[in-house]
């Protein structure tokens, strides 16, 4: 029988590198039997498509391509050129928006690319003016100087971490937090959800530079036209870092207010969460900074992977299919499903429930910290990620939160059903774990007990429960 070409294309693939170096070999086929068994609720991770990662391992890989499009510092670029403008055509048609960058190798660099960007833009220094124009040996000590001053004292206001904000909007330990004069805006503690009043005093007080938006741990939509018309009240730059909820934007899920790209000056994201594409980011602007923007490389990242860009421009020609809304629609219908589940059960969700595609336990309510209930969990074949909770007693190491997402199940096919199937398992192990105690007989936050039968039982009832949803079917490693 003549195989599929997904199927013949990884084997070969895998005959190739085996050749060289077969525990490489051996460790993809194994990442790929262990992802095939474990059901995936990490928020942030999906299962990109065999083209997108066939289109991977190729010789763009060798190439450099420092600058843009048709502005290379290397020569040989023009087949990077095509698939960098084809990617950055998907982008800028598949969002609505003005202009596309697709250099960025992750969303961190994406937001240095636009802190970047924002600062050249805004910050009203003479030293930056002449920096800009290639005037640089005309600067002296002391302007350089001013330069860093300047540079150094800019404000940004960013949702915090224990919110649901991302370490790069502004948390004091990131390179966000040092760079900039930084201030957060939490959630409404009865509620859990965005006071944009809160936002918008916080904003008159402290004026800042850059508002951010965005998450990484919210489940629940932002209004991005409110948060619009707070920056323009300040005269803040609007940036959104849209790298969990891409996915639902391209799907046309999130519309009008709570569509980020026609509200905010930059919106930046990762490719590969709920969008489902290569690793890597992306920064989306208005016209008068792509300029900047573009000057991402060399003067923020390093050279491009042009690779990624080619699956970038695969992936998002994918996300332009019609089925994708259709997909981006059962992410949020599948989380609203978990959530349901655990709350029928019993289960505490910070801000009651979800409208995206994510669920936040606070598993205090079970009696554990989110460390004890993450490794119990994974005990039992449900691979999930701690997260802390607003106002987080146990801090960012130990959290009492369990973060959950759908993109990863969807992709796979699991519908509603399998949902409540899920938030069963998930509220089996849960409840059916105890804190441990250290050596001293103290209480610890990392130690838990978990009859190893429950585990057993719960990773069988998950196994058979995706035994039903094969993860990339047409793809037999032999
Ligand atoms: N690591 C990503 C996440 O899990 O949300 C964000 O950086």
């Amino acid at each position: 029988m003549s195989l599929n070409a997904e199927s013949t294309a990884f084997r070969s693939a895998l005959e190739v590198i085996r050749a060289v170096e077969p525990r490489v070999a051996d460790a993809i086929g194994a990442e790929l039997a262990d992802q095939r068994e474990s059901l995936k609720l990490i928020a942030s991770e999906n299962y990109a498509s065999p083209a997108t990662l066939l289109t991977m391992g190729n010789w763009f890989s060798d190439k450099y391509a420092e600058g843009t499009v048709g502005r290379r510092f290397y020569a040989g670029c023009q087949n990077v050129d095509t698939v960098e403008a084809l990617a950055a055509e998907h982008a800028r048609e598949l969002f609505g928006a003005a202009h596309a960058y697709v250099q960025p190798h992750s969303g961190i660099d994406a937001n240095l690319v636009a802190f970047w960007a924002i600062l050249a833009d805004r910050v009203e220094s003479p030293a930056l003016k002449k920096a800009q124009v290639r005037q640089v040996n005309d600067l002296t000590e002391a302007d350089w100087f001013a330069l860093r001053r300047e540079l150094g004292n800019q404000r940004m206001l960013g949702m915090s971490l224990d919110a649901g904000g991302h370490l790069t909007h502004g948390f004091r330990p990131n390179i966000s937090g040092k760079m900039f004069d930084q201030r957060s805006y939490g959630t409404d503690p009865v509620t859990g959800l965005v006071d944009y009043d809160k936002v918008a005093e916080a904003a008159r007080e402290f004026k800042p530079l850059i508002l951010v938006a965005g998450y990484s741990a919210y489940p629940r939509k932002v209004n991005f036209r409110i948060m619009r018309e707070i920056a323009d009240s300040v005269g803040a730059t609007f940036m959104v870092d849209m790298a969990h909820f891409a996915g639902l934007v391209a799907g046309k899920v999130f519309t009008g207010d709570f569509d980020p790209v026609p509200h905010a000056h930059i919106v930046t994201t990762t490719t590969h969460k709920s969008l489902r594409g290569p690793r890597g980011g992306m920064v989306l602007c208005q016209p008068e900074l792509a300029d900047q923007v573009d000057r991402g490389c060399p003067m923020v990242l390093g050279g491009p992977l042009p690779h990624v860009m080619a699956a970038k421009a695969v992936a998002l020609a994918e996300a332009r299919r019609p089925d994708f809304a259709d997909y981006a629609q059962r992410i949020v219908d599948n989380a609203q499903a978990l959530a349901e589940g655990l709350l029928r059960r019993g289960g505490t969700l910070v801000t009651g429930g979800t409208d995206n595609h994510l669920v936040l336990i606070d598993v205090s309510g079970y009696g554990l910290t989110g460390r004890q209930a993450e490794q119990a969990l994974l005990d039992s074949g449900i691979v999930t990620n701690r997260n802390s909770v607003p106002q987080d007693p146990n801090g960012a190491w130990y959290t009492s939160g369990i973060r959950i997402g759908t993109p990863a199940l969807t992709s796979r096919g699991l519908g509603t059903a399998q949902m409540d199937e899920t938030a069963e398992l998930i509220h089996t192990v849960l409840s059916q774990t105890k804190p441990g105690a250290n050596p001293d007989g103290t209480p610890s936050k990392a130690k838990y007990v978990l009859d190893a039968a429950v585990a057993d039982r719960v990773a069988k009832q998950a196994s058979d429960l995706l035994s039903g949803y094969p993860l990339y079917p047409a793809v037999d490693l032999g």
